[in-house]
């Protein structure tokens, strides 16, 4: 700006370096982690000026961060929504204020879509039908009961809403394929640990765990071990998001499916602010692309993961 604080010139740093505000979810996942780095490594090399807040998985914090990112002017606001719904409000205060915002990661589910230029994240949903998928290949031919058990994302996340739906969706087709239970892990390591304890307590005949994230799926793994049965082989597992940790748990057999979420949504992410802050039209949904691991193609995979 000019200096003086009633200009209405967006940014707030002397030359005309985009700045941009970042709400992120937390730091529960190694996906986060990545996506963090992600995000912080292209804004550098994007020249863009970056303020960065973490919100310990609260959406009270995001909306606070936000609030502070329109007080600072700053040129574009973007978000990670740990939740899908309860934004309405704050998105239409940075409306008013001019402060475009962009959508990463995860959806929310605001019917007004002029309050966000765009949204680039995964398809959730295609992500769970691709662990169901699999799993009914799995099992194909086969009619004695599976008991599955879940260890869903965080409670209200729009991949905990989806990857539910998609999976269940999918093995709908095998009637032999039962959840028997089905219980948030939020994502994280010690959570997905508890719940499945929790879960082995109840039930002796676990056949599957189909966890929402690859931190949910390798605390599980320490709650299987500890009750002395083999993960991978006693219980097989499919998780979502494919990072280094997931990747090795696959490749020592630990894991018997994932399906990719990637988080490097940064370079993407970084070309979008430029766009919207030159007032260019862009996409309003931009897809990451993304894939699925076998154990074989683990090992083929893991010297070269970026993340
Ligand atoms: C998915 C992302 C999810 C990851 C989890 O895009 O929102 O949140 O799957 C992370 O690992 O915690």
């Amino acid at each position: 700006g000019d200096g003086d604080s009633a200009s209405s010139g967006s940014g707030n740093s002397g030359d005309d370096k985009i700045v941009l505000g970042f709400s992120q979810v937390g730091a529960e996942s190694g996906w986060r982690t990545a996506n963090t780095k992600s995000i912080q490594d292209s804004a550098k090399e994007a020249g863009i000026e970056l303020k960065f807040s973490d919100a310990q998985q609260k959406q009270e914090n995001q909306i606070k961060a936000i609030r502070s990112f329109i007080q600072q002017k700053v040129d574009v606001i973007a978000f990670s929504p740990v939740v899908e719904s309860g934004w309405d409000t704050v998105l239409k205060e940075a409306k008013d204020a001019g402060i475009p915002v962009i959508l990463t990661d995860r959806a929310v589910d605001s019917p007004d879509t002029s309050l966000y230029k765009s949204f680039i994240g995964s398809d959730f949903v295609v992500e769970g039908e691709r662990a169901g998928d699999w799993l009914v290949k799995e099992y194909a031919g086969k009619t004695e009961p599976v008991n599955i058990v879940e260890l869903q994302g965080t409670t209200g996340s729009a991949p905990a809403n989806d990857r539910k739906k998609g999976f269940a969706d999918k093995i709908a087709a095998a009637p032999n394929l039962k959840i028997i239970a089905s219980q948030t892990g939020d994502f994280t390591r010690a959570k997905g640990k508890e719940v499945m304890e929790a879960f082995l307590k109840a039930h002796s005949d676990i056949d599957v765990l189909y966890a929402h994230n690859d931190d949910m799926g390798l605390g599980a793994i320490e709650a299987i071990e500890g009750a002395g049965k083999k993960p991978g082989v006693d219980i097989k597992i499919i998780t979502v998001d494919a990072v280094k940790d997931g990747m090795q748990a696959l490749a020592d057999g630990k894991i018997n499916f994932i399906v990719e979420c990637s988080p490097l949504l940064g370079p993407q992410l970084m070309e979008l602010v430029k766009k919207v802050k030159a007032g260019e039209a862009v996409e309003a949904r931009i897809l990451t692309n993304e894939t699925t691991f076998t154990q074989e193609q683990a090992k083929a995979a893991l010297p070269t993961r970026q993340y």
